[in-house]
């Protein structure tokens, strides 16, 4: 039986497993959670996962939340030979991988959700000054992770790249990346954004996302 993934389109976590899920070969059953009906605060979904968020998953009597954990799960359960590319096992390399993901958890993607759940969930009608040079702060340590390399955690794509580039997609709309200030966080977004996975899942998602904000902003402009 396929893993069963609690996801919403424009969940970016929810689209870095999928994305992972795609690229190891590996077949998920996909259940929308309601996100703008609260469905990840149900009874039910707080029953698999206590902290009420998207994505969960299901695989048999296993349950798991947190996406970069998930991903470390699917990909030793399911990742075959794409393993030691995706999260490799030198050691400074993967402690690299380890860093952006926490980076991500920590920092990153909370910079994306301090916008997005005041938008639908509140009234704020756009970022706050505050709120846009903290992504451009955020903006700034990709560039510096990036460094000279090609991938961010190393010169091939990771796990890394998979979490934090979903974080770098969706968090466009929202206060969009200069290419003068970072220019290998540009030029790596557009690497990720030829990815066939990424175009498949990602860049629909984002743009649900974009839209969802969009109108949640005009809502509250009135
Ligand atoms: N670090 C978590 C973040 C999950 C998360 O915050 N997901 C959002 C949707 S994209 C959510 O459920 N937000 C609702 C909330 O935080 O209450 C992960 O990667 O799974």
């Amino acid at each position: 039986m396929a893993p069963v993934l609690y996801k919403t389109d424009a969940s970016p976590p929810a689209c870095a497993i999928r994305i992972l899920a795609e690229i190891i070969g590996l077949d998920l059953e996909l259940k929308d959670v309601d996100f703008m009906a609260l469905g990840h605060k149900s009874p039910e979904h707080i029953k698999l996962n206590p902290m009420g968020t998207i994505p969960t998953l299901q695989d048999g009597d296993f349950v798991i939340s947190e996406s970069h954990a998930t991903m470390k799960y699917l990909l030793s359960k399911y990742g075959g030979d794409k393993s030691e590319s995706l999260y490799p096992s030198d050691l400074r390399t993967r402690a690299i991988v380890d860093q952006c993901l926490f980076f991500n958890v920590g920092i990153f993607f909370i910079r994306l959700k301090v916008v997005v759940l005041p938008a639908v969930f509140g009234d704020s009608d756009g970022p706050t000054e505050k709120q846009k040079a903290d992504i451009d702060e955020a903006y700034g340590m990709v560039e510096a992770y990036l460094g000279t390399k090609k991938y961010i955690a190393a010169d091939h794509l990771t796990i890394a790249d998979i979490s934090v580039g979903a974080t770098t997609v969706a968090m466009q709309p929202l206060h969009k990346l200069d290419p003068v200030k970072f220019p290998r966080t540009a030029a790596w977004v557009s690497r990720l954004e030829e990815h066939p996975s990424f175009k498949k899942i990602l860049l629909p998602g984002a743009e649900v996302l974009r839209f969802v904000v969009n109108a949640a902003w005009e809502k509250n402009k009135k």
